[in-house]
Parts: structure tokens; sequence; C-alpha cells
């Protein structure tokens, strides 16, 4: 088959199915690259004719302390990584930092906790958060862990605009890395998250030794999802010194660019988050990224969670160099 029919099966596949299959996503990874970023970045631009970028600010809201024993993360208790357990911030606390983030240009507050569940103790002071953000205008997101379907009902009725729960890889692969909560523990979370009427950010981690497949397979699970999810961040694994994936080895960076491709193609609706990872990236690379359909970042503060994020200047002028333009 030549690339310019495979090019037109997934541009009609694209208005017509909302269903992929395995070996549809495999062939967009084994495109050429420059074939598979010309597929791409023309489905971007039919889906977001600006050149734009979200900007998404970060916070850490609950450091620490998890009970959970996925692989790649820091803040698990059982891995030696240095972190120590921190209460839930301060409502104030908080305020302050989505104040900052607003000032320097961001339009979506995120929050994440590590925890393995939201327990109904912490409703009171989840909900009085989403609301100040929502106060100050921005558009709200938690990740939180598990919910229930009244926890969820509990925080839209708070105003909180997108859920954040990743499903992190394929559901084969998954076991390799997570043992503490299954997969589909993960799509029931996300099925309360949409019934409730919430936006849905669920993306995964790439660079975990996983295979072609399995991103390949992740995709698929996040690309059949109905309706279409709104968010999906695509992560780089950042190796952290005492857990079980610290001396994972870096992946080759265009392998990295297919995957955004390939969810950008999979997935034209939504914002393409490029998350975890990019304080290690060039800035070419991360413009390949967004040649290739990212079109969302982490920005305004210099940690994710616990790990880098690049500073405010350094995004800025990337963005003003390419002369793409910050909602
Ligand atoms: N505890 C909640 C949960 O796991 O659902 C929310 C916070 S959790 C840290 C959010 C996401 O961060 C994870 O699902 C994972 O995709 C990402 N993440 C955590 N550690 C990472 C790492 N070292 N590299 C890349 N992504 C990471
Ligand atoms: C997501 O997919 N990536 C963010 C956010 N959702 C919560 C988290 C990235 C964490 C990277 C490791 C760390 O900083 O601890
Ligand atoms: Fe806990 Fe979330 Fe980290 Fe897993 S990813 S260990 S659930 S904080």
């Amino acid at each position: 088959m030549s690339h310019t029919t495979l090019c037109e099966r997934h541009q009609e596949k694209m208005t017509f199915h909302t269903t992929w299959t395995t070996e549809q996503a495999l062939a967009l990874f084994e495109l050429p690259f420059p074939e598979l970023i010309y597929q791409a970045q023309t489905v971007h631009r039919k889906f977001f004719p600006e050149a734009t970028m979200q900007l998404s600010t970060l916070l850490n809201i609950k450091l620490g302390g998890c009970p959970e024993d996925c692989h790649y993360c820091p803040q698990a208790a059982r891995y030696n990584t240095g972190i120590k357990a921190e209460k839930l911030m301060s409502v104030d606390s908080v305020r302050a930092q989505a104040e900052a983030a607003k000032e320097a240009g961001a339009t979506r507050f995120c929050m994440g906790a590590a925890w393995r569940e939201l327990k109904d103790r912490d409703i009171p002071a989840i909900t009085a958060i989403v609301k100040e953000i929502k106060a100050l205008g921005m558009e709200s997101c938690l990740t939180l862990g598990m919910l229930t379907e009244k926890q969820a009902q509990a925080l839209r009725d708070a105003g909180l605009d997108y859920y954040n729960h990743n499903i992190d890889s394929s559901r084969e692969f998954y076991d390799k890395i997570i043992s503490t909560r299954t997969f589909d523990d993960r799509l029931q979370t996300l099925q309360h998250v949409r019934e409730a009427g919430m936006k849905v950010c669920c993306g995964g981690i790439v660079g975990m030794g996983e295979t072609i497949a399995d991103r390949a397979n992740m995709l698929v699970v996040l690309a059949n999802m109905e309706p279409a999810i709104e968010s999906v961040p695509i992560n780089h694994l950042v190796p952290v010194d005492g857990t079980p994936l610290s001396d994972m080895p870096a992946m080759d960076p265009f392998d990295f660019v297919r995957t955004i491709a390939v969810a950008r193609i999979m997935m034209p609706q939504a914002r393409v988050r490029l998350s975890a990872g990019r304080v290690k990236m060039s800035d070419e690379l991360q413009a390949l990224c967004f040649i290739a359909g990212a079109n969302s970042i982490f920005y305004g503060r210099e940690v994710l969670l616990t790990t880098g994020n690049p500073e405010i200047q350094r995004d800025q002028a990337l963005l003003a160099r390419l002369g793409i333009e910050c909602i």
C-alpha cells in the first residue's frame, strides 16, 4: 500500500470512524518519519488551524507518602527517593500559586496529590480549593487518584473542569509497572469522571521499557474512549533515583516524537500535552513535538510534581521564536 493511500485512509477514518485497531495504530508507527509527521501536521492543521499552545500550570498540593507501587514514581512511600511526605496544602497557599500562574499567563491550574484515592474527609478542603481557582477565572484540573461516582459528582458540583487520571501504558504492559491497582480500576474512575460531566485528561508515559505495540495499544485505548477525551498528556519517563525505573535507558527521541504524532492523528480533537521530560529536551526536539501535534505544555513553575520543568523565560522565548500563540 502506498503512503498516499494510507494517508487518505486515515483522513477518512478520522472523519467517519471513532474506533481504532492495534493494526491501524502500528501502521502509523511504522510509517517513514517524514510521512508520519506530514500526516500528523495535516490532521493538526485541520483541527487546530491556528498555531496555539495551551498553557497549564501544575502544582503538587500533597507531596509524597503514597501507598502505591507505580514503578516510575518518586512519591511512592516504598521507594527511597528522599521525598518526605507532607500534608495537603492550605487553600491560601494554593490560591497564591494560582495567582502567580495566572500572572505568568497560564489559563489552567492543575493540581496533583500523591494519593491512591480521594478520601471523603478531604472533599471539603479540595472543593474549597476548586472554588478559589474558579474565582480567579482559571480552568481547574485535579489528579487525586481513584474517585467514586459520588466523589466525581462532588468535584463537578464544586466547578471542576478537568480530571486527570492516566492509564499510563497499554493494558498488556501495565502489570509490569503497577501491581497495587488494576487497569480496569483506572477505566472505572475515568467513567465516573465522564458520567459526572467533567472533561477528561488522560494519557500515559513512554520510555518505561514498553514495546512499540504497547505504545500503539495505549493510544488505541485512549482514542477509542467515548465520548472523545479532551486532553492527552504524553509523559516522557523521568527516571528518578530510588525508583525501580531509575536506570531505564533514554528512548530514541524520534520514537518519542512518533508517539506524539500518532496520538495527534488518532485523537484529532484533543489537546495533546507534551508533559514530563521537557527539561531534558532541546528546543529543536520540542519544536518537532509541536509540529507533530503537541499543543499544550506545563508552564510557569520550574517543577512538575517533584522533578524539573523548564523555566518561564525559556518557554516564552521558545514559543516566541516559533511564532506560537499562547492561550
Ligand atoms: N496519585 C495520582 C495518580 O497516580 O493517579 C495522581 C498523581 S500521579 C503522580 C500523576 C501522573 O504523573 C502519573 O499517572 C504518571 O503518568 C505521571 N508520572 C509520575 N511520575 C512520573 C515520572 N517519573 N515520569 C513521567 N511521568 C510520571
Ligand atoms: C501528567 O500526565 N503528568 C503530570 C500530571 N499529569 C500530574 C505529572 C508529571 C510528573 C513527573 C514526575 C514528577 O515531577 O514527580
Ligand atoms: Fe501514588 Fe500517583 Fe505516584 Fe502512583 S503515580 S505512586 S498513585 S502518587
